[in-house]
């Protein structure tokens, strides 16, 4: 996989076959969509052109000019890695050929005639996992090598996992084709011939694929297709349509209402294989690329050790607060928070023991405040919440909840007969016009001074 292409280059795409109307029949479609093309007939020509401008796909006919397109395939993945999708151009009814391209390790199909329709749809396909994955690494902090173990591990998680896949399909002899073609690759197929009761296993159970039918005795397949994008659990799951071949508006209606691609009746064993195996990839890579996006998302704006926002999370939250508040005439406080001699308390039990510490003071915290207020760590010892639409009134009676509890509390390894019970101190604000977030936090910060000053252990409000 080539990895530091910049993201806004167009994909480039080689065509390669020894028919040269073929050629620039998908050359002229795929330029008028937006890809640059690099033309080839022969396997060498083919070669040469991955080595030096690394393309993103490869379209491949059976037949070159020297080598034929199984051995052309073959090569490819032998010099330049599993990574590079081919989309092999075959007849109909070729299964022979069909055979020989998935052994040659070709992903994909695209039958003769080219239909435009088709030719896009796969091509985004593909195109699509190798986006993805280049997305997924340009997120992480050291791309080469965490997106080696990356794909490794979505490799590795894609063979170990039983995908769940529904048929919807009423013709009895089809369901039993399908589910016999794709018997042997492992996966956990479950068969339902009505539209209506398709939805309702797609709401109650979870699937990762869908073969649908256009024709079904009770709702249009184009109907259930439009529903199931409709609905949040399934917006996002890939549905293959199944529809007859005599049927080319069909196709690009269901395309248009949101299918990922289409097989057509009779089903190539190969095809249907091929295309449920690069949809389920491409769709376990989007789900990756989803959650590691959460994360790292998470890990900017969070605190690891107490989970609890970090600080400047807290700084960027507060602005947006203090413009609110102003805006809407509402009153917003902010607590200022440190633990009393926890230097001692740290020395005496050691940093881990005081961690175990900050991580009880942060759920006590998050214990006593609403959804709606903002727990952050400040630094060290040191905690804040901000709480939108409250008064500092208000706000000091959730303070004092948190001083008592963090008083009553007894964390480890504590003595509470020598009087050396872990608490904290509290300084609390309530924001005037003129302040910003800088001032606001120094209000609060000279609040919480003056608790220690006090004798510690209390709540201050200024
Ligand atoms: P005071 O009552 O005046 O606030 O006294 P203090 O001892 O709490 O304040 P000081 O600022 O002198 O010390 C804070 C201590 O907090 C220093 C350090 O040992 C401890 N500390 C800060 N961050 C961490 C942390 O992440 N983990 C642990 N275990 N301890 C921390
Ligand atoms: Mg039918
Ligand atoms: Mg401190
Ligand atoms: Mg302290």
């Amino acid at each position: 996989m080539f990895l530091h292409k910049p993201s806004n280059q167009k994909p480039l795409i080689v065509v390669a076959s020894n028919d040269d109307t073929i050629r620039e029949l998908i050359a002229k479609v795929l330029t008028h969509n937006g890809y640059d093309i690099l033309e080839a007939s022969t396997s060498r020509k083919v070669m040469e052109t991955f080595k030096k401008f690394k393309p993103d796909l490869l379209i491949l006919g059976t037949i070159l000019a020297d080598l034929d397109g199984f051995e052309t395939c073959r090569l490819l993945k032998q010099q330049f890695g599993d990574n590079v999708p081919v989309i092999l151009l075959t007849m109909p009814e070729d299964d022979e050929s069909k055979e020989k391209g998935l052994q040659s390790g070709c992903n994909e199909f695209l039958t003769l005639p080219i239909n435009s329709a088709e030719l896009l749809t796969r091509v985004n396909n593909l195109l699509k996992i190798s986006r993805l994955s280049r997305q997924l690494s340009l997120q992480m902090e050291s791309p080469e090598k965490t997106y080696s173990t990356m794909i490794e591990k979505i490799e590795d998680e894609y063979e170990k996992k039983e995908f769940k896949i529904l048929i919807i399909e009423d013709s009895p002899f089809n369901q039993l084709l399908l589910k016999t073609y794709l018997k042997k690759d492992n996966y956990n197929i479950s068969t339902v011939s009505e539209g209506g009761k398709a939805l309702e296993m797609l709401v109650t159970q979870s699937f990762d694929l869908v073969l649908l039918d256009i024709y079904l005795p009770d709702i249009n397949g184009i109907e259930v297709l439009k529903r199931i994008r409709k609905l949040d659990k399934t917006k996002y799951t890939p549905v293959i349509l199944i529809t007859a071949s005599d049927d080319p508006d069909t196709k690009i209606k269901g395309i248009e209402a949101g299918a990922n691609d289409y097989l057509i009746k009779p089903i190539s064993r190969h095809e249907l294989k091929a295309r449920v195996k690069s949809l389920l990839k491409s769709h376990q890579l989007q789900n990756y690329l989803f959650t590691n996006y959460a994360q790292v998302v998470e890990k900017a704006i969070k605190d690891g050790m107490t989970g609890l926002y970090n600080n400047s999370y807290l700084k960027q939250f507060l602005a947006a607060e203090i413009e609110y508040s102003i805006k809407m005439n509402k009153p917003l406080s902010l607590l200022m928070m440190d633990l009393d001699d926890f230097k001692d308390y740290n020395d005496t039990n050691g940093h881990p023991i005081g961690d175990k510490a900050l991580q009880e003071v942060a759920s006590i915290i998050l214990k006593n405040i609403r959804n709606s207020d903002l727990p952050a760590r400040y630094g060290g010892e040191e905690f804040a919440v901000v709480l939108p639409g409250t008064s500092s009134q208000e706000a000091v009676k959730v303070a004092q909840r948190i001083r008592q509890e963090i008083e009553a509390h007894v964390f480890e390894h504590q003595d509470k007969t020598k009087r050396k019970n872990l608490t904290i101190s509290i300084g609390v604000a309530q924001l005037s016009k003129e302040m910003d977030v800088m001032s606001f936090l120094q209000r609060a910060d000279s609040a919480l001074y003056q608790a220690k000053r006090k004798g510690k252990n209390t709540v201050v409000r200024i």
